[in-house]
């Protein structure tokens, strides 16, 4: 697969814009300022092609991007950012309802920051993974920021705060420094 390849096809506002064509959706999710947009940049190898937001809870909007004429990255709004008003956090709850439901996604990316606990939010979100019966990979990003002792404790941490089953692939990242890029493009790109 060509992920040099790589479109941006629609920023969708409400499920009626939704891409429904056939091609697998990868889907990744995490809460705001994670670095969801930067783990899709990073895939790609490519700078700015899904914007990294300057300020947190920037991408409120579902982005579809085409990759090799073959799949879909869509890159979800982030949730947990406090700054946002009850009514855009409202919004955002129906718009990811209406994606977790539409049975488009195929596989899930779910996005976690490799130096601390999950958050209630992270919980929520791996739950509506779950319900999809997907596959789901959970990234553990801006692993450059952790020392080297906390890496093994931080994502067993990880992996029992979101209950992950032993076969679920918690997989260490940097997008910073394209730690684990290689084996999640193996993953998402060549599975
Ligand atoms: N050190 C470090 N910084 C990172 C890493 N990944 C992302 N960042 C930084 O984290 C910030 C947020 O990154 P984004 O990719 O915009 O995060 P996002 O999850 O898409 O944010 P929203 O779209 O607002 O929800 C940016 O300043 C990035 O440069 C990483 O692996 N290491
Ligand atoms: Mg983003």
């Amino acid at each position: 697969m060509n992920y040099n390849q790589a479109e941006f096809c629609i920023g969708a506002m409400k499920s009626g814009d939704f891409i429904r064509d056939g091609l697998p959706q990868l889907a990744f999710a995490g809460r705001s300022n994670v670095g969801k947009s930067s783990v899709i940049n990073c895939l790609l190898n490519r700078k700015n092609f899904a914007r990294v937001g300057s300020a947190p809870g920037k991408t409120s909007q579902v982005n579809f991007f085409r990759i090799g004429g073959a799949l879909y990255l869509v890159d979800l709004p982030g949730y947990g950012y406090a700054k946002v008003s009850k009514q855009e956090r409202e919004r955002w709850g129906r718009l990811m309802e209406a994606y977790f439901a539409s049975g488009l996604i195929t596989t899930g990316v779910h996005i976690v920051d490799a130096r601390h606990k999950p958050t209630a939010d992270d919980v929520t979100m791996i739950n509506w993974f779950k319900s999809t019966n997907c596959p789901v990979i959970v990234v553990a990003n801006k692993l450059d920021k952790c020392k080297k002792s906390e890496i093994e404790p931080n994502l067993l941490r990880i992996r029992e705060t979101l209950e992950l089953a032993e076969d679920t692939v918690l997989l260490p990242f940097s997008a910073e420094k394209g730690t684990g890029v290689e084996e999640l493009r193996r993953m998402l790109f060549e599975g």
